[in-house]
């Protein structure tokens, strides 16, 4: 092979954890093995090997191979791996490697709370602002918010929560994953006895020190404005959640929260919103109880009664329609959000009617209950069995069992996908729609779960390949995570971290991931400049391709998740 063959060496560049895998993918028109070297910061041959042909990988469009060098135990920074005249970005192989993304992915969520000023001293005054949607001009505010027409009569206070991305929305079934995702990541760590999860000092809030995890009280933010999101008791549809709050027409970019002058919309209850609140309420009471009992109290009493509306007004969905200054986030699928809501509520009652809801929906036994493109907004079967499979509950043993194993089948469905794939992606060829980068993180939660429930070490590698998927090792050879990776995403869509647009605003900060590849080109930009693309290369760091390149909490969150769990045996 001349080196004319070989067009780049693909890897995690951050780098790879001395215990974990470390894989490599070449791109190559050469049909024979190569010779992989390692190279460490001096330019001295570490360690090398041949790497394995893979002939055409449909997702990528490319011709590659693969090195594997896992059996390296070496630390240091600087590394390269050489192919064939190519090297590769630079990495690091070190224990503490995911420590800092870690608390950086965990931060985005500060940075996008609505309804309270970003304090400089813990952001960075590039990042602070003014309180946004608090009702000072030219915000119309989300204190006193009216319904759309026809909806209610009434207005209420729905202050607060996380903008849900490059928007000023807030969506309760987006806000309601993500917050259960984070809520679920610290249930996962105390499980594992992990002590930096639990105490105070891994992430930059204002609540800090209070005695309380700091991602709980995070998680909290986001609980206050989903409770404050349920239709108070003598009012129609009391109990169930509007389905989401934003502007009445899409604002152009930049728009800096506190200079958003649209006025703002309380939408029609929905069916989907009030199961999510009712399943993120109930993980709350749950999981809050040994920290805070009253605002656990608070949390079930909620989510009572949003099963209990729920139940009586069982089919109002939310439109796709329904997109004029806000996403549509729409849903007429809503069997496995009673199934989600009945397990979470199950799993800290204990109480039978519940069980009941559980282990009759359709949900409980189906096998696409874990599907190939992940859970999501839409799709939340999935983490009601990972809470079934990992909360203690009454179940018998040999429903709880099934359960588990349901959790590992779709462990080893990822396994082999990602093992059948040039770039160990767990999602298939046809699965790069809108926020792929997400359902690949989601899909590595499986994976990690797997890992705990049977203590199997190749689940856990595949959860730590998929984050070298989003750190480089991918088609386009780019990190799609700010900040981290020597070629990375910096101008995700977004409204304040606007800087491709205005020098005179910030670029996203460190830690936040872009949605990734999306086949449908949904956007004017990725329309044009994508045009053709191989699924898993359609992607554009330009911030007006909010298809492929924004932000969003129901990404970043399963990153937070994964980067905790990766930074989980490194952290001591
Ligand atoms: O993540 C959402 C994706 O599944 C949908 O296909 C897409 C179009 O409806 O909307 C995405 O969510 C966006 C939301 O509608 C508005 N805020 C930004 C979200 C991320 O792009």
């Amino acid at each position: 092979a001349t080196s004319a063959a070989t067009t780049g060496v693909r890897v995690n560049q951050v780098g790879y954890l001395p215990d974990g895998p470390k894989g490599a993918t070449v791109v190559t028109t050469a049909p024979q093995s190569l010779t992989w070297q390692l190279r460490d910061t001096s330019g001295a041959v570490v360690a090398s090997g041949a790497t394995v042909p893979r002939g055409a990988d449909a997702p990528s469009g490319q011709s590659v191979q693969v090195a594997d060098f896992s059996s390296y135990r070496g630390t240091g920074s600087g590394y390269v791996l050489a192919v064939d005249g190519n090297t590769s970005a630079p990495f690091d192989i070190r224990a503490n490697l995911y420590d800092g993304l870690r608390s950086d992915a965990m931060a985005f969520f500060y940075h996008q709370r609505s309804g309270t000023p970003i304090d400089a001293s813990l952001v960075g005054s590039a990042y602070s602002r003014p309180a946004g949607h608090l009702g000072v001009a030219p915000n119309k505010g989300d204190t006193s918010v009216p319904c759309q027409a026809t909806v209610c009569d009434y207005t209420q206070d729905v202050r607060g929560g996380w903008y849900d991305a490059g928007d000023h929305g807030k969506y309760v079934v987006n806000g309601g994953i993500s917050t259960w995702l984070m809520v679920n990541s610290f249930e996962r760590a105390k499980r594992a006895g992990e002590d930096a999860a639990l105490g105070d000092s891994t992430l930059k809030i204002p609540e800090r020190g209070n005695g309380i995890p700091d991602v709980l009280d995070e998680a909290r933010w986001e609980l206050d404005f989903l409770m404050r999101m349920q239709v108070p008791e003598g009012k129609q549809y009391a109990g169930m959640a509007f389905h989401k709050i934003h502007d009445a027409a899409w604002t152009a970019l930049p728009t800096r929260p506190e200079q958003d002058s649209q006025p703002r919309e309380l939408h029609r209850p929905s069916t989907a919103a009030t199961l999510n609140l009712a399943a993120a309420a109930a993980q709350c009471a749950r999981v809050f109880k040994p920290y805070n009992a009253a605002f656990a109290d608070r949390c079930l009493s909620v989510a009572r009664r949003a099963w209990t509306a729920a139940q009586a007004n069982p089919a109002l969905y939310a439109p796709d329609s329904d997109s004029t200054g806000g996403g549509a986030y729409g849903d007429t699928q809503v069997g496995d959000e009673f199934y989600w809501a009945a397990a979470e509520l199950y799993a800290t009652t204990g109480e039978s009617g519940y069980r009941d809801a559980a282990t009759g929906s359709s949900w409980h036994t189906s096998e696409s209950a874990f599907s190939a493109y992940g859970f999501g907004w839409s799709d939340t079967a999935a983490l009601g069995r990972l809470t079934l499979a990992t909360v203690p509950n009454g179940l018998p043993a040999a429903d709880r069992d099934r359960v588990r194993t349901s959790v590992a089948t779709a462990a080893d469905g990822y396994l082999s996908r990602m093992a059948a794939q040039g770039y160990a992606v767990p999602v298939p060829a046809d699965g790069y729609f809108w926020g792929s980068n997400g359902a690949v993180a989601n899909d590595a939660i499986v994976l990690a779960v797997a890992a705990e429930l049977t203590g199997n070490e190749r689940y856990r590698t595949g959860a730590l390949e998929t984050m070298d998927y989003l750190l480089g090792r991918n088609a386009l050879g780019r990190s799609y995570i700010t900040g981290y990776g020597k070629t990375y995403a910096q101008n995700q869509h977004h409204r304040f971290w606007a800087h491709q647009l205005d020098a005179s605003l910030p670029r996203p900060p460190a830690g936040s991931l872009a949605g990734g590849p999306n086949s449908g080109l949904q956007d004017p930009v990725a329309e044009e400049k994508l045009r053709g693309c191989a699924p898993a290369a359609c992607y554009i760091d330009d911030i007006e391709s909010y298809s492929t390149n924004e932000v969003a909490i129901n990404w970043n969150a399963p990153l937070a998740w994964l980067t905790a769990y990766a930074a989980e045996r490194t952290s001591n």
